[in-house]
């Protein structure tokens, strides 16, 4: 068989995309086609904030059928999203809209949690950095609200299955329910060593081990459409859902062209995620005491990574500028933001008044004022103090990665929307003093694609033969270090 193409889904912060991509290894190309894009931003509910599930099932679906009839001989569809945010079901049915991530129900849970398992036991466990949206977190948040009756949407109680979203999606294709384990490792409810799902953790945690689905691996198959699936998307009987790294960082990392022995990767949207990857974990006090995560990546291999808070710093800066009605031109602001002059404040881009939406500017600037420093004094100023903060954050987790690790980082990726901003590529090799590679921007569909392409036979071989098709296809720019 010479190539084929697959459809990817992939859905991101602000928007869900699905991608055609066209794989042919022994001709070396790699070629993408966007179908359809449509939102996929949280809804404020009473309870809290929340997926759009039913309307992005709509959407996608429709994306999905347009591109069938793009392409009747489409193969595979693979879905891929953010980590940890799930969905419960009870007798196949959604009992109500997942919660987002973002959403503030976890501040309780965190310590209600490290009650029962200190955190030290857990990182020994999951092996994952401290972020207060785990799955394992909110998880406890459902339970309590369950148990008290305090906040209405706690049913951890009722559900017989719990499903992260893109199993969510596959399982409203097929019918399978199945937990890939890119994404299942961000749950904290897998054991970092063995890779499966610590039932002594979930029972001590009273979540109830029988909510948790199989563990499937990336490549693996979740089966065909089922047949109203098939009829409505116009898809010839028999296509199959295959699991990607669903995980969209995962997908990312397979994209990323380097040579992991030598090399830092920075994926950069809504986050910037900054690390290395490894074959095996670094569950260390000093990975512990640096929040270092490891994730599951595609292949058996680590995510060995921190979170960094990303150009949501931006752009959730930019939608509170914009909340009166006032459009404002991104890459305007960016140009000014390059012109910047004047000393701009390099605040801490991971403190955690950061992750939840709101007004940044102002959280920027009490920032500054609690650390005795000047607050940016315009949007331009803003926008450049961002930058700066997040290239010194990526510096300082490259650095980080590479003492915890023991590789020798010589190159800096970065992949993801973050390559297309010029500022923020040459001021993280500015501040790093190490080369950075920027693109692919659409590695997270990329690593989706090439996943499927392979379970289908157009491409073989391991990561770095699928690497070597991105490097071919997608030439990525190069900034030096300039020494300031
Ligand atoms: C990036 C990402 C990160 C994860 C965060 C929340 O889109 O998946 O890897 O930590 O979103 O799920």
């Amino acid at each position: 068989m010479s190539g084929g193409t697959v459809a990817a889904v992939d859905l991101g912060a602000t928007s869900g995309r699905v991608i055609l991509g066209r794989v042919d290894q022994r001709a070396g190309t790699l070629e993408l086609g966007h179908v359809a894009r449509f939102p996929n931003g949280p809804v404020r509910l009473a309870s809290g904030l929340h997926w759009d599930l039913t309307g992005l099932y709509r959407d996608l679906t429709r994306g999905l059928a347009d591109a069938f009839r793009r392409d009747p001989a489409v193969a595979s569809i693979g879905v891929d999203s953010w980590a940890v945010d799930y969905g419960l079901l009870r007798g196949g049915r959604l009992l109500g809209e997942p919660f987002h991530y973002r959403d503030e129900r976890n501040e309780a849970a965190v310590e209600a949690v490290h009650r029962v398992v200190p955190f030290e036991e857990l990182y020994r466990r999951n092996g994952l950095q401290f972020l207060p949206f785990n799955t394992v977190y909110q998880l406890a948040a459902e339970r309590d609200a369950a148990s008290d009756g305090a906040r209405p949407g706690g049913w951890l109680d009722l559900a017989d299955s719990l499903l992260l979203i893109p199993d969510l999606i596959g399982f409203q294709l097929t019918g399978a329910k199945v937990s890939e384990r890119t994404n299942a490792s961000t749950t904290g409810l897998v054991a970092v060593e063995s890779g499966e799902w610590d039932d002594e953790l979930i029972e001590r945690l009273g979540f109830g081990a029988s909510v948790f689905a199989p563990l499937v691996s990336p490549g693996e198959s979740l089966g065909g459409l089922r047949a109203g699936v098939a009829a409505d998307l116009g898809a010839p009987a028999g296509i199959e859902v295959v699991a990607v790294g669903s995980h969209d960082t995962a997908s990312a990392v397979v994209a990323v062209p380097m040579r992991a022995e030598s090399a830092a990767y920075i994926s950069c949207g809504t986050w910037g995620l900054v690390g290395v990857e490894l074959e095996h974990p670094v569950t260390t006090d000093a990975a512990r005491a640096a929040n270092f995560t490891n994730e599951g990546g595609v292949d058996g291999r680590v995510r060995f990574l921190h979170n960094v808070m990303g150009l949501w710093l931006l752009s959730e800066s930019v939608r509170w500028w914009e909340r009166d009605g006032e459009a404002i031109d991104l890459g305007g602001l960016l140009a000014a933001a390059a012109s910047v002059t004047a000393s701009v404040p390099v605040f801490d881009a991971n403190d955690p008044r950061f992750l939840a939406p709101g007004d940044m500017p102002g959280r920027i600037a009490e920032w500054c004022a609690e650390h005795g420093v000047a607050a940016p004094a315009s949007r331009a100023e803003f926008a450049r103090s961002i930058i700066e903060s997040l290239a010194e954050a990526f510096a300082g987790a490259v650095r980080t990665a590479s003492i915890l690790s023991g590789v020798d980082v010589e190159t800096i990726h970065v992949v993801g929307g973050g390559a297309l901003n010029e500022l923020l590529c040459r001021r993280t090799a500015d501040r790093s003093g190490i080369p950075v590679l920027a693109g692919p921007v659409e590695a997270t569909a990329i690593g989706n694609v090439l996943v499927q392409a392979r379970a289908q036979g157009f491409a073989r071989g391991d990561l770095e033969s699928l690497r070597a098709l991105v490097a071919a296809a997608f030439a990525p720019r190069r900034y030096e270090p300039s020494g300031r």
